[in-house]
């Protein structure tokens, strides 16, 4: 019998998620996934707006709270308000506050970012884009890499949600294009925008770009037993180790970081990587990891008293094996300690450095 500490699945389960149209997407199809699983199970969207959304005029990596987007979302959680929020896994730090778990990584989308242009260029690609072109982007990561692999562009901060930076790309005559994430672009039904997907070569992706994820409590068991039965395998594994590359390198989710992963039967293939500001600095490393034949079904039910429900990199995924997500987290730490151990701590120490400059 479950004790209290277990909790139960609530009758209504509460959905916290920021306003804009790209969250309320993501967590329509969260719930949409769930009520397959349980088609019973009711649910209540509550909408709040968190910081991320009201400072509009900045650059995400210029205001310098790491949990931009999630802050709100997490004391309404703490406080039991919500039950649980849906959020793009991108977006949340890589160490969560004492007694929040993800519970949940949904099937990734694509990844890449793409390239996104002003009717004015239409068919061109970034490296056919007139010497002098500005692209819109706020990401570090982005213009770091795009600044390597075309220095005949010029970067400008575009701030504001995916609505709002397409209109200012649109009506405005400040940008020659757009970076953005394809998943994001694919959500909201404009991958006819796309020009261009961004391959490792020219841009790898920010740890989790694409996976959708649910944050919950750490306690109530009952309600992780449900939600993890969503969790996506293979996506959960990439996401463990590209967390775990964050945490040890210590770069926030605005710090020039970025990788690259792909998870088969037997194997996780991982490369992850670092850039000085303005590009001129990189420091990469590619490791792999072998995984055993069981790697992903556990199969059997967890029980809420083993150690099922303990975290790896904070994903908790009582169903599945965790020697797999054990290998996940170490290749991802492994990599970064590696990555440090050839410069990319001076890297990114300037390079915060750098950011915090700006700030003031
Ligand atoms: C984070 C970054 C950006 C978002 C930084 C980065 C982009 C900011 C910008 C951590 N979160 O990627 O290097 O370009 O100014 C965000 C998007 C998505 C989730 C939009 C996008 C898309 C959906 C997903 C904002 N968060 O990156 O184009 O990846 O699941």
């Amino acid at each position: 019998m479950a004790d209290k500490m277990d909790g139960e699945v609530p009758d209504v389960i509460r959905v916290g998620s920021r306003k804009s149209e790209l969250a309320l997407i993501q967590t329509n199809a969260v719930i949409e996934r769930l009520q397959k699983i349980n088609p019973d199970q009711k649910f209540e969207v509550i909408t709040m707006e968190t910081i991320g959304d009201t400072i509009q005029d900045k650059p995400l990596s210029s205001i310098g709270i790491t949990s931009l987007f999630t802050k709100e979302l997490e004391k309404e959680l703490a406080a039991d308000k919500i039950d649980m929020i849906v959020h793009s896994l991108k977006d949340l730090p890589a160490v969560l506050p004492d007694g929040m778990i993800i519970t949940t990584v949904c099937k990734r989308d694509d990844p890449h970012d793409a390239l996104v242009l002003s009717a004015k260029h239409s068919g061109r690609t970034l490296e056919t884009l007139p010497p002098g072109s500005v692209v819109g982007t706020s990401s570090v990561r982005r213009i770091a890499q795009l600044k390597r692999k075309c220095p005949h562009l010029e970067f400008k901060d575009v701030r504001g949600n995916l609505n709002t930076r397409l209109r200012k790309l649109d009506t405005g005559t400040d940008y020659a294009c757009l970076i953005l994430a394809v998943a994001g672009l694919h959500r909201m039904a404009w991958e006819h925008r796309i020009s261009q997907i961004l391959k490792p070569d020219i841009c790898m992706y920010s740890p989790c770009q694409g996976a959708m994820a649910v944050e919950t409590k750490s306690s109530n068991k009952q309600l992780i037993q449900f939600l993890s039965k969503l969790h996506d395998p293979s996506t959960l594994l990439q996401c463990v180790c590209e967390r775990a590359l964050l945490k040890t390198l210590e770069g926030g989710c605005s710090a020039p970081v970025a990788c690259h992963s792909l998870v088969t039967d037997s194997e996780i293939k991982f490369t992850g990587a670092a850039f000085s500001l303005d590009g001129s600095e990189c420091v990469e490393e590619t490791q792999s990891v072998d995984l055993l034949e069981d790697a992903f079904l556990k199969q059997e039910q967890a029980k809420p008293d083993d150690d099922s429900f303990k975290g790896y990199s904070s994903i908790v995924a009582p169903h599945l094996s965790h020697k797999a997500m054990l290998a996940a987290e170490n290749l991802g730490s492994q990599v970064a300690r590696v990555m440090l151990k050839n410069g990319a701590d001076k890297i990114l120490e300037a390079a915060k450095k750098e950011i915090e400059e700006r700030r003031k």
